[in-house]
C-alpha cells in the first residue's frame, strides 16, 4: 500500500493516539546498542507509561538496572535472549519476559534479528502483597478465554491476575466479525499494538480502520471499541493498569 504524500493515518489527540508504522522516527535510548528503537506511547502524549519498539540485530545489547520500572517484553519476532539472576533465556516469536524493578537486566539480539514490543511502567507497591519476581513464558502456553462469553473473541492474560501487580498485559484475538461487546468507558489506560489482521477501532466519537502494526494510545474514559473485518482474525497485544486506589 502506497500511501498519498503529505498524508497519514496517524492521529494525536489528547484523549487517544493512533500511531501509524509510516511516522515511526528512531530514538537512541540510554543502555541500549545497535537497535531501532522507537518510543511508540510515553508520558509525553500524556501516558502514565511507556510503549517501545526495538529492533535488534546480531550485535544488540540492552543493558542495565530496572530502577524503579517494571519492563514487559514481547517478541513480535525473531529470537533474542535475556539474562537475569546469571541465568540466560532464549526467546522466540511469543515469548515474553516481565522484569520487576530493580533487577539487572542483558537483553542480546540474534543473527535471525528480532523485534521487542516493550511496555514499561513505574512500580505502584502495595502493603501486604509479596515481592515480585521475573516471569518468562511463551503465549502459546496461556489458553485463550472467550470474552464475556463470546468464543469469537479470546483473551489471553499473559501476567497473573493477583494484587502484587500493577499492570496487565493480555492478547485479544477476534475472528472476522467478532466484536467488543459494548462501547468501553473506564479508568484504566491502555497501550495496545495490532499483531494480527485489521478491523475498525473506535476511539472517542471516531472511527479508524486499523491493521497490523498499528498503535493506539487510549487515555483512562476513553470510549472504546473494536470490530474484527476482513477473512483473517484480527489480534493485539494490550497493557492497562490494574489493582491500584483510585485516589
Ligand atoms: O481489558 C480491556 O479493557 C479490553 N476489553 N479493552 C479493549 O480491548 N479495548
Ligand atoms: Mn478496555
Amino acid at each position: 500500500m502506497t500511501g498519498l504524500f503529505g498524508s497519514t493515518r496517524t492521529v494525536v489527540k489528547s484523549r487517544y493516539a493512533l500511531i501509524t508504522p509510516d511516522g515511526h522516527v528512531n530514538s537512541s535510548l540510554p543502555g541500549w546498542e545497535n537497535v531501532t528503537c522507537i518510543v511508540q506511547i510515553s508520558p509525553a502524549m500524556g501516558a502514565k507509561f511507556c510503549q517501545l519498539l526495538i529492533t535488534l540485530n546480531k550485535d544488540s545489547h540492552g543493558r542495565g538496572n530496572t530502577g524503579v520500572n517494571q519492563f514487559f517484553f514481547y517478541v513480535v519476532e525473531g529470537n533474542a535472549s535475556i539474562v537475569m539472576d546469571e541465568k540466560k533465556s532464549r526467546l522466540e516469536a511469543g515469548s515474553y519476559v516481565y522484569v520487576p524493578p530493580g533487577k539487572d537486566i542483558h537483553v542480546q539480539g540474534s543473527a535471525n534479528g528480532a523485534k521487542l514490543l516493550v511496555f514499561q511502567k513505574h512500580y505502584e507497591p502495595l502493603h501486604g502483597t509479596a515481592k515480585l519476581t521475573p516471569i518468562v513464558a511463551h503465549e502459546r502456553e496461556v489458553k485463550g478465554q472467550p470474552f464475556l462469553g463470546n468464543e469469537d473473541a479470546r483473551l489471553q492474560v499473559l501476567l497473573p491476575d493477583n494484587a502484587s501487580f500493577d499492570m496487565a498485559v493480555n492478547i485479544f484475538t477476534y475472528q472476522p466479525g467478532a466484536t467488543l461487546p459494548f462501547v468501553e468507558t473506564h479508568i484504566m489506560e491502555h497501550g495496545l499494538m495490532m499483531t494480527k489482521g485489521q478491523g475498525v477501532y473506535r476511539l472517542d466519537q471516531d472511527y479508524h480502520p486499523v491493521q497490523t502494526g498499528d498503535v493506539i494510545w487510549m487515555a483512562p474514559y476513553c470510549p472504546q471499541w473494536f470490530v474484527a473485518m476482513g477473512k483473517t482474525p484480527a489480534a493485539y497485544i494490550y497493557y492497562k493498569d490494574v489493582n491500584r486506589d483510585p485516589m
